[in-house]
This record gives structure tokens, C-alpha cells and sequence, in this order.
């Protein structure tokens, strides 16, 4: 699991036999000096997410957040914990966004030797694959799956930085009726886990809401011609179309709907908000209103900072959550600094316990390994930029 740098034992008899012999005490004692500098450990980290397929844009966002976290502490002399220094290593596998891949990723990773994992992206990859790193004893991190059943099955080993669907279906749900004053909505889904849970809390709460439900569709994560979909959806006029997905398919779905006439706002989660959807979606991207599960990177103190950085160094912009991925690997690095180990067992007991000020903000989990206090930020797309609105906690 871990690659000792053995160079400590060796210089500490090297040391003593000359010192003993009483000769050479000057590079003797500088042989002293080097046995008593900590030990390096290098240790390795892992990370999942889509890297091909239609959302790889987003996998590899999250992956840069987390490689530029692993470069950072590397570069500062690695973490000090003990008597001894660990190195970070990255260990990244793709899992195509699809839950079988999901758990053949999972099993490389931890087969792999890594001590925690940050990923996966997908709620459907994530779900799976935490029985993996569960049996596995080792701490997941996902930056970005919001289905609540992740950290629903009671696993010690399982937590996320960003709030959950549950929290973000209602904010969008209010949104619609409170703030775009919608009295009817039509939803569609893409049948993932993601999708088709965010749809559904949404439909709920904006039904409580008084809103009128006025169409219930679905699709696939592939579809990208949605004419059929859309053409009886236009027959209800609603004022809001909701849509579970990812912005992958919700590009190609907005510029059908300005094809088609409908004049109804595009409501949608997490997956769609991002600079990918205003490319694909072209002249209609300005029909979308999203959330995303967490402050929006602008306001934070040193969000700015990050994303000059991130530009700097990957030659492209933030999609969604790589802030969220580069602190969880820092919350990682405190626990392994807090358990002065960096075992799997070290590492999953010392993660309860997190109190770290990330990028993203204060970091704590509640018992279920959920952020507290989480937040969803707002946005509309504007002169072809997402525009922040506001946040909720
Ligand atoms: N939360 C948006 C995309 C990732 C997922 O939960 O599937």
C-alpha cells in the first residue's frame, strides 16, 4: 500500500560506525542530521470519473481539481504527519459514466493500493461502487454525485462535499413557482440515478407548490434527438420545462426547443450548468435557468484565484466541480494528518471528525457522511455566460 523511502535506517549505522571509530566526525554528523529528517512515504490517491463518452468534459474537470490539490501539497513538501512525510499520487480510472464500469473501476482502485478515493462524478457510478470501497474500508469522496441514496446505505466510508438532490429538487421547485411565478411545468428525465431522483423531487415539491405537472417524460443519458418528446410537451404550454440530465444531452434538447416554437423557460440541475451547455445549445443556451449543488465558485474568497490557476495550468476553463474535487482531496490530506497515518482504517476513522476550511468553505459531515449546511447557487444564462442569482442553504 505504501512505497517506504529506506534510507533512514541505513544512514543512522553509517553514522554510528564512524562516530565509533572516531573518525571522519564531521560527515558523521551530518549523517545524523539526514537520519533524523522525517521519512518520505509516497501514497496514493484515487480518482473516478467519466474520461470518455459525451461527458468526459466534466470527468476531466473533476480529475484536474484533484490533480491540481495532489501537485499543490507535493510541491509544499507533502504532508507532514508523525515522524513521517507523505507524497500524494494520483490514481485515476474512467469509468464512462455507466455503473458497471462504475464498480470494474472501483475494484482497480482499490487494487490498486490507494488509501481514499475521491469520485465518482455520476450518482449511478458512485452508488455502486461505494459497496466496493466500503468493503474495501476505504474513504470516498464524491465531488458530485447528489443522489441522497449515496450516503443512505449506512457505509462509514462514504461522504460528498456538495449538497444532495433532495435539497437541490426543492430549490429549483421553489425557484420555478417563486421566482419565474410558473403555474405549470412539464419535467423530463433521462432515467439515470441522477435524472431521474432530481426530477423526482422536483416534480413533488412543485406539485406541493401548487404547480400544475403537466407533462411527465423521459429519455435515456444518449438521446439527443428529443422532436418526439418536445412536440407533446409543446401541446401543453408550460411554463417551465424541467430537465434531469446532464448538459451533454440538454444542449442538443434546448436548441430543439427554440426549433420547435416552445417558448417555455429550461429549468435543470447540476449537470447542466456549465460553460459545455452554452456551447452545445448555441443561439437558444439564454432559455436555461440551473442550480448547481454548492457555492457558486465566484463567491468564494479565493475562487477567482482558483480559476486563473486551474487556466494556468489545464489551458481550459472550470466546468462545474473541480473546486470541490481539489478540496476533497485536501480533506483527505487532514485526515491523514489528523490520524498521523495514512492507512485506509486511519484515514475512514479520522474522517468524521473534519472541521477543514476549503476553497469551497467550511467542510464538516453530518452521520451520514453528507456536507453540513450545503449550499445551491442559481444561475441564468446570459450574453452567452452563466450569470449567478443567488444561493440557499
Ligand atoms: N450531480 C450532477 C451530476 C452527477 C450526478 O449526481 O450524477
Amino acid at each position: 500500500m505504501t512505497k517506504m523511502i529506506k534510507l533512514a535506517p541505513l544512514a543512522i549505522a553509517a553514522a554510528v560506525a564512524l562516530t565509533a571509530c572516531g573518525k571522519k566526525e564531521e560527515p558523521a554528523k551530518k549523517e545524523m542530521a539526514k537520519a533524523a529528517a522525517p521519512a518520505e512515504t509516497v501514497v496514493k490517491i484515487g480518482h473516478v470519473a467519466p474520461l470518455t463518452g459525451a461527458i468526459a468534459h466534466l470527468g476531466k474537470d473533476n480529475e484536474n481539481g484533484a490533480r491540481m490539490a495532489i501537485d499543490e501539497i507535493n510541491a509544499a513538501g507533502g504532508i507532514k504527519a508523525g515522524d513521517t512525510t507523505y507524497k500524494l499520487e494520483l490514481v485515476a480510472e474512467d469509468d464512462k459514466a455507466d455503473p458497471k464500469e462504475g464498480t470494474i473501476a472501483a475494484q482497480k482502485i482499490v487494487d490498486s493500493g490507494a488509501v481514499a478515493v475521491v469520485g465518482h462524478l455520476n450518482s449511478g457510478t458512485s452508488i455502486p461502487a461505494s459497496k466496493i470501497y466500503a468493503d474495501a474500508g476505504m474513504t470516498q469522496i464524491s465531488p458530485s454525485a447528489t443522489n441522497p441514496k449515496l450516503t443512505e446505505q449506512g457505509f462509514k466510508t462514504t461522504f460528498r462535499v456538495v449538497a444532495n438532490d433532495n435539497q437541490q429538487g426543492a430549490v429549483l421547485a421553489n425557484y420555478a413557482a417563486s421566482e419565474m411565478k410558473a403555474k405549470t411545468i412539464a419535467i423530463v428525465d433521462d432515467r439515470t440515478a441522477y435524472g431521474q431522483g432530481l426530477a423526482d423531487v422536483v416534480e413533488k415539491v412543485a406539485k406541493e407548490k401548487g404547480l400544475k405537472v403537466v407533462a411527465r417524460e423521459f429519455a435515456t443519458d444518449k438521446t439527443t434527438d428529443f422532436n418526439a418528446i418536445l412536440t407533446k410537451i409543446r401541446a401543453t404550454k408550460p411554463d417551465v420545462v424541467m430537465y434531469g440530465g446532464m448538459d451533454a444531452t440538454a444542449g442538443p434538447m434546448a436548441k430543439q426547443m427554440k426549433q420547435l416554437g416552445i417558448k417555455a423557460h429550461l429549468l435543470a440541475g447540476d449537470g447542466v450548468c456549465s460553460p459545455e451547455f452554452i456551447k452545445l445549445a448555441g443561439n437558444a443556451a439564454d432559455i436555461l435557468t440551473c442550480s448547481m449543488a454548492g457555492e457558486a465558485v465566484e463567491k468564494l474568497a479565493k475562487g477567482e484565484e482558483f480559476k486563473t490557476k486551474y487556466k494556468a495550468k489545464f489551458g481550459t476553463d472550470v466546468q462545474v466541480y473541480s473546486p470541490y474535487s481539489y478540496d476533497a482531496v485536501y480533506v483527505i490530506a487532514d485526515a491523514i494528518k489528523r490520524a498521523g497515518k495514512a492507512d485506509r482504517a486511519s484515514i475512514t476513522a479520522a474522517m468524521p471528525a473534519t472541521n477543514y476550511a476549503g476553497l469551497t468553505g467550511q467542510i464538516q459531515f453530518d452521520e451520514k457522511g453528507d456536507i453540513k449546511n450545503g449550499a445551491i447557487s442559481m444561475f441564468k444564462v446570459k450574453n452567452g455566460k452563466l450569470e449567478y442569482l443567488s444561493t440557499s442553504r
